[in-house]
Order: C-alpha cells, then structure tokens, then sequence
C-alpha cells in the first residue's frame, strides 16, 4: 500500500456540474492534490440510480470528466476514472450489499427525500451507498471529502468496513468524511432550503460551471433574499439567502468571513450583494468554462487521459476485490487474479 494517505472522491454525471459541487467537492480536490494520493472517479453506476436518457448519461459522462480536469485536475497527481471501465466496482457492491443490513440503509436521509420525490422508486436507488462503500473501500482510501449531504453515507461506508472486518478478518480501511468548514452545503439560488444540486432543472435554481456570463448574473440578480437590508452571515432561517450568497463569495474568492464582511460594507443593498457575488464568480468560472470547450473540441484525447486512469483504477481495485472474495470463502481462479 502507498505511504501516502488515499483521498476517494466520486461525483454523478447526472447533470452538469454546479457551483456547489464546485466550492463544496471539487475545488478542495484541487487544492489538495499534491499532499494525498487522490482517486476521482465519475461515477456513472450511481447516476442511473434515477433514469438516465443513454445520449445523456454518455454526454454527461464526458463532459463530468472534462470539467474535472478544467477546472485542475492534473492526470499526472490524481487517478481520474470513469466507474463503469473498472468492473470490480460493481462486484464489490453485491458482495458489500450481502453485509449490510437492510435498516442501515432504510434509515438514509438522500434516500428518502428521493424516493419521496418519484412515482416509482428503482432498487438501487436503496442500495446506492453500497456501490458508493464499495467505491472507496476497494482503493483502502483512509478520507473522502465530500459536501455535508454526503456524511451519512460516509458513515454507512465505515460501519459496512467494521462489520466486514468483524466477520471476515481486519481487511478493509475504515474510512474517515471530511467536510469542508465553509461552502459544505450550497444551497438552491432559488431557494436557500434546499441544496443547489445538478440534477434540479428550474432556471435559476443553480449555477452551472458551463454556465455564460449572463445567465450566471441572470440566476444571481433572482436569487431569492429577505425583505431586510443586513449584509451578514447569519443562521437565522429568514437570512438563509444572503448568507448563501456571502457563503457562496467567501469560498470563490478564498477570503475569511471578516473580509468578506468589510467588502460589502460600501454595498448599497442586496443588488450590489448579488452584482459583486455574480463578478466573484464569473472570475473564478471563467478559465474553467475556457479550458472545458478545448478539452471537449478534442474527445479522442480526453478519452486517453480518462482511460489510462481506469487501467491505473483498476489494477488497484481488482487485487482488492480478490482479497475481499477470499476472505469471504470464494476460491478466486488463477485466470480471475
Ligand atoms: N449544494 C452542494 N453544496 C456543497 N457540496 C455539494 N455537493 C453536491 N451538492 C453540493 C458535493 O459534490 C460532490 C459530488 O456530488 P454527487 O455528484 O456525488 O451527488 P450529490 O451529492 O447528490 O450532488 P448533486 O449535485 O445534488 O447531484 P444530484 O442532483 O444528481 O443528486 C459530493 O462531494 C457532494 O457532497
């Protein structure tokens, strides 16, 4: 095993890749790439946990990749990979799903929103941070950071870990979530009670990292305030959208909460707030929607850089998941090794 510790991340090509999955996961990737050794993984199994159109999924699937490596991660000190080239991910998932109990994963809070908000509810949609356990475990990653709505997962991951160790032998990493301080839990523009997610279709509901200059001031100019002047974070309900928009500032621009505060001190009124957030913004987005429309101008090439991640993925995976199958009483074949 590396010296270094192991860092697992995945995200769902189940949309394009929003703001919040920028400042809560993927600019922290970014930054953290040279002190772990770090596995991005788009994970395609996941996202067809709800229906996915084919044409969709395989677009969106790409283009995940491609905004990953936009916005700076570097194939040559992170293993960018795509779920579905490395098959043991879906195997470790059965043998996983024969481990935990049912309960453990009727008791998920994601699952349940979901499942509330479709006529006709898929299996996998309950067993999904199963496959997301298996994700992890089978790279022995020691940390996952990820935005505050993944935790309870993260925690399930470490309990089906102990379970597994308790039955079948110390084997498995337990591994720890770690959440961000700030920008873990962007919340919708249009809404500040419910997370910005990248499967939400209203306008103005996100911000998208594909987005052009005027639809991102578009979403900004609406977002949803209070009818109050104060330009302060805050917990109290009614400020949940200004404190979203200072929130949403504060990660863009890497600034503690004192100075984003002395910022908008000149600010006029919440139109300023929203004006000076959107330029925030669309500075920080900019390089990123550039360097995406090359990288997407080139898909054979993207393709490489993507498959030779699954090769490095997989010679990882596959030797984990023939420890995993021994100690469970599997004769794993030569031929399978
Ligand atoms: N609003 C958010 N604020 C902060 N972090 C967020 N993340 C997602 N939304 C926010 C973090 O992004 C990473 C990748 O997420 P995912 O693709 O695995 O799925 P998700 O958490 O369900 O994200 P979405 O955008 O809401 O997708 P859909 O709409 O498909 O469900 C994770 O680290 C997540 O915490």
């Amino acid at each position: 095993m590396s010296a270094k510790r192991r860092v697992f991340s995945g995200i769902q090509p189940s949309g394009t890749l929003t703001l919040g999955n920028y400042l809560g996961a993927i600019k922290r990737w970014v930054e953290g790439q040279d002190a772990k050794e770090n596995f991005i993984c788009v994970v395609d199994l996941h996202a067809i946990t709800v229906p996915q159109d084919p044409d969709a999924l395989r677009a969106n699937t790409r283009a995940t990749a491609a905004l990953l490596l936009a916005a700076g991660i570097d194939p040559a000190r992170t293993t960018l990979f795509v779920q579905s080239h490395v098959r043991a991910h879906a195997e470790a998932s059965w043998l996983l799903s024969c481990v935990a109990p049912l309960g453990w994963l009727e008791r998920m809070t994601q699952y349940k929103a979901k499942a509330a908000a479709q006529e006709s509810v898929l299996t996998a949609l309950l067993t999904y941070p199963i496959l997301q356990a298996g994700d992890i475990l089978l790279y022995d990653a020691h940390e996952v950071p990820v935005g505050e709505d993944q935790k309870q997962h993260i925690e399930l991951a470490r309990d089906i870990a102990q379970r597994f160790n308790h039955l079948f032998g110390e084997l498995l990493v337990v591994p720890e979530p770690k959440i961000a301080a700030a920008g873990a839990r962007v919340m919708g523009l249009d809404d500040p009670a419910k997370k910005m997610s990248k499967s939400a279709t209203a306008r103005g509901h996100a911000v998208r990292l594909t987005d052009s200059d005027d639809e991102i001031r578009w979403a900004f100019k609406r977002a949803v305030t209070d009818s109050g002047r104060e330009i302060v974070f805050s917990d109290e309900p009614e400020k949940a959208g200004v404190n979203n928009l200072l929130t949403i500032y504060q990660v863009t621009t890497g600034k503690d909460p004192d100075a984003v505060v002395a910022d908008f001190a000149s600010a006029r009124g919440y139109g300023d707030l929203k004006t000076w957030v959107a330029d925030a913004v669309i500075e920080a987005i900019t390089p990123i929607r550039t360097r995406f429309h090359e990288l997407m101008a080139d898909p054979a090439e993207l393709d490489r850089q993507v498959a030779l991640g699954a090769d490095h993925a997989r010679e990882i995976a596959e030797a984990k998941l023939v420890a995993i199958k021994e100690a469970m009483g599997f004769g794993v074949p030569a031929a399978l090794r």
